[in-house]
């Protein structure tokens, strides 16, 4: 390996809101699942996890402190990885539901939608039957007539609550208008370098996963942040890897997990986050990429520290 290699930071997302037990047999449901699975993603080269929780029972999408602090604990016992807790929780769920966990843990990272947005999970539900519970088909079916809200006043209520625990953020941006938002907060002194921008694409309602795409996001971000920001790229679905390659090749860093695709890329279900940050990493050292330990993601990203974390 080039000791000179540029480091990539993978993150991997273990569960999410968006999939749902029926999809996947693999799909981390329980604590103990969830933190097996992020440390199984760790030890495989994930130097962040990005974390949601569900009710161990049904398998239902959780934003309650004590479902994760099932994973938390044990996660940071068992890995040194950043652990970075979603805000955005899932579209059905009320802010301050959505806050609870990481004003309960202070993380050293937390997600941060950067719009309202349609975020459209209904055709999902047309690819499957025999739901193993009733909500899942009802939850997706939703998503048709939700709007995920994050509005100003919402992205001010997590940046202070950010300010308050000393947590930076993955600014997820699903479209030009969420680069365009950080660039006011920039200027108004609310956010500060170094920004990392999560790319998202392929959702239903944001921007499509294209390389096309990408490339007009960034162009955008450079104009508006400059120096100021780091980025990772995140496709829904079955562009995961080769979406997120592209960013990497581009210069950024890389999200992969079952959050976001069931899949690898030829089309087999993975059975595990691990399988999909290993043929991520594959990808990124056959490339003559490095992996960036969690120390080194702390390090690019001006994180605060395990120590620091409330738990
Ligand atoms: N699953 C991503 C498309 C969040 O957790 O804040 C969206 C996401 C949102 O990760
Ligand atoms: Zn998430």
């Amino acid at each position: 390996m080039d000791r000179n290699a540029r480091k990539v930071i993978i993150t991997c997302a273990v569960t999410g809101s968006i999939h749902t037990p029926t999809m996947s047999p693999h799909l981390p449901i329980t604590g103990q699942e969830i933190a097996d699975a992020s440390v199984d993603a760790a030890n495989a080269g994930a130097a962040i996890i990005h974390l949601h929780a569900r009710d161990p029972d049904s398998g239902y999408p959780s934003a309650d402190p004590e479902h994760f602090r099932t994973f938390m604990t044990d996660i940071a016992a068992r890995s040194d990885a950043v652990l970075n807790i979603s805000t955005g929780g899932s579209s059905a769920m009320p802010l301050e539901t959505r806050l609870a966990p990481a004003r309960e843990f202070e993380p050293e990272m937390c997600s941060l939608n950067m719009g309202s947005m349609n975020f459209g999970t209904f055709p999902l539900a047309e690819r499957y039957s025999n739901w193993k519970h009733n909500w899942e088909s009802e939850l997706l079916e939703s998503t048709h007539d939700i709007i995920f809200k994050n509005s100003f006043a919402d992205i001010e209520t997590i940046l202070a609550m950010g300010k308050a625990g000393s947590a930076r953020f993955e600014f997820e941006c699903y479209d030009l208008g969420h680069v365009e938002t950080l660039g006011y907060y920039l200027r108004k002194g609310l956010v500060q370098a170094p920004l990392y921008i999560q790319f998202v694409l392929g959702v239903l309602g944001g921007a499509a996963a294209t390389v096309e795409n990408l490339v007009h996001l960034k162009n955008r971000a450079d104009q508006l942040l400059g120096d100021s920001y780091r980025f990772s790229v995140l496709a829904a679905g079955r562009q995961q890897l080769p979406i997120a390659t592209v960013g990497a090749v581009m210069g950024g860093h890389v999200r992969v997990g079952l959050e976001d695709s069931l899949i690898l890329p030829n089309g087999n279900i993975a059975r595990s986050n691990a399988e999909q940050v290993e043929a991520m990493r594959r990808i990124l050292e056959d490339l003559g990429l490095a992996i960036a330990s969690p120390n080194e993601a702390r390090s690019m990203l001006a994180l605060k520290g395990q120590d620091k974390v409330a738990m």
